[in-house]
């Protein structure tokens, strides 16, 4: 839909297509042609890159758009694509494999004189090269798979008696995974926060760094929440990351969107991890703070414009923050909770962006991420987007499924996050936290919990909106003036 809406605005045709469980998508109904690819399986269906070549042949499409997951990091389908000639809206593939290889990517990060994390640049070939490299850089380590990414294939090792078993351990996962075993080793950054450098770049050696993201708030390396601008970066780190990445991008010869990726510590050190070569889920908080529509962009490039904007020309204007909705149980350790929407009210109003492609009636299937909506809030500060987004989701009711709004609530009342004292471990923490007070919870704070859940449940299931004097959340955190 990201996609089909820029194509539209810019006038170009667009040709969807879809597997058995997507014939009444959204994308589907608004594009200007619609074709089954197969069955439900992603690997029959959005993984078949031949499918998907032949419809663009029978079509006459010019270009092809992968999204952001299943094709869109795969360098044998840009390659195909190319053969095809037809044009892939991304980096040539040679870019794709050397930023796809973790090491490679380590190699290219050293030529580029970026700062990374201190450890192996070539696989590791035993546990006896493990030991020795971990020796060297110090423990606490951790095993990565140069393949990997995303979390897989990775282990935290802090002493070398754990070193053999954790590196048979993470070796299998990854070979497993991604179809190779092997690993390198990286000293073990601790409480880091992740964040990550917008990419944009034109066939004529145009490079911009649009600038960052923080995505620290996450759960088993999903994102839950981002925004742009981090609270941490200041002027003169948002140049050193921006000009670093350039560089990588550089040299690498990439061309048009991208992400690079950072640990940053306490003290403000910043550490490559690894470059996405696809636009990202979460690129609408830097469109909002940068005035840019990224997709536009992409588009143009690929269309052989260059970027025409200098890297001055790139301000930052205020403050938006993200909010992930998926259909899942918070309740039920975030169980994937798809099924029938019942009902939608969205939320709407100043400074809000949805972007969502779910509908009233609509069935989200079990075969997918179960992903319903990006909910975007933009103000002037920090303080006023969470503000904001917290009124957006008072508006919001969806009914039939479980989703993780509630979460949202908890996070943006939290007075650590509302300080922006966040690091990838903030959200378990959160919700140890929270299991804990549950635990400790008297008798009468479990009756008004009760009462309260059981008034939710019951608003959920009426069959009309009614209008209701209550935060649907409760008023507890209101009536504190913790809000400002
Ligand atoms: C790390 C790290 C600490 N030290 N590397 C997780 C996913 C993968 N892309 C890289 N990841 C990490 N690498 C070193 N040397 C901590 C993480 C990490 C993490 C990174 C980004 C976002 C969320 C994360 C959650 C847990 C661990």
């Amino acid at each position: 839909m990201r996609v089909i809406r820029a194509c539209h605005e810019m006038g170009l045709r667009t040709v969807a297509v879809y597997s058995d469980s997507d014939r009444a998508a959204l994308h589907v109904l608004h594009a200007d042609e619609a074709y089954r690819l197969g069955p439900a399986p992603a690997t029959e269906s959005y993984l078949r890159g031949d499918l998907i070549l032949e419809i663009a042949r029978r079509t006459g499409a010019d270009a092809i758009h992968p999204g952001y997951g299943f094709l869109s990091e795969n360098a044998d389908f840009a390659e195909a694509c190319v053969a095809a000639s037809v044009i892939f809206i991304g980096p040539p593939a040679s870019a794709m494999r050397m930023l796809g290889s973790k090491t490679r990517a380590r190699q290219a990060a050293d030529a580029a004189a970026m700062p990374r994390v201190p450890g192996s640049v070539t696989g590791l070939g035993s546990v006896e090269e493990a030991l020795r490299v971990a020796s060297e850089i110090g423990y606490p380590v951790m095993l990565k798979a140069a393949a990997g990414g995303g979390g897989k294939g990775m282990r935290a090792v802090v002493s070398p008696e754990e070193l053999a078993s954790a590196y048979a351990a993470a070796g299998s996962e990854a070979l497993r995974s991604f179809g190779s075993g092997e690993l390198y080793l990286e000293k073990l950054i601790e409480r880091p926060r992740h964040i990550e450098i917008q990419l944009m770049a034109d066939e004529y050696g145009g490079c911009l760094y649009l600038g960052e993201r923080e995505c620290s708030v996450q759960r088993r390396h999903q994102k839950v929440i981002e925004e742009a601008p981090s609270a941490v970066v200041s002027d003169s780190l948002r140049r050193r990351m921006g000009e670093a990445a350039v560089r990588l991008a550089l040299s690498a010869a990439y061309v048009n969107a991208g992400t690079v990726e950072f640990l940053v510590d306490a003290e403000e050190n910043f550490y490559f991890l690894e470059m996405n070569t696809r636009l990202q889920v979460e690129h609408p908080v830097t469109e909002m703070v940068t005035g840019l529509d990224l997709v536009h962009m992409q588009l143009r490039i690929a269309m052989g414009e260059p970027l025409g904007l200098k890297q001055e020309e790139i301000r930052l204007r205020g403050h938006a923050l993200e909010c992930r909705i998926y259909a899942e149980d918070p309740e039920n350790n975030f169980f994937p909770s798809p099924g029938l929407i019942t009902r939608l009210v969205q939320p709407a109003g100043p400074g809000l962006r949805e972007d969502c492609a779910v509908y009233e009636g609509w069935v989200v299937p079990l075969d997918y991420d179960p992903m319903l909506s990006k909910l975007v809030a933009f103000a002037p500060t920090r303080e006023m987007a969470i503000d904001r987004m917290l009124r957006a989701l008072d508006e919001y009711a969806i009914g039939g499924i479980k989703t993780n709004i509630g979460l949202f609530h908890r996070i943006l009342m939290d007075e650590d996050f509302r300080a922006a004292r966040i690091d990838t471990g903030y959200l378990e923490r959160l919700l140890d936290r929270e299991a804990a007070a549950v635990e400790a919870a008297v008798p009468e704070d479990a009756a008004a919990v009760a009462a309260a859940l059981f008034a939710a449940s019951v608003a959920e299931k009426a069959p009309i909106v009614e209008p209701v004097r209550e935060s649907k959340w409760g008023a507890a955190g209101r009536q504190e003036g913790v809000r400002s």
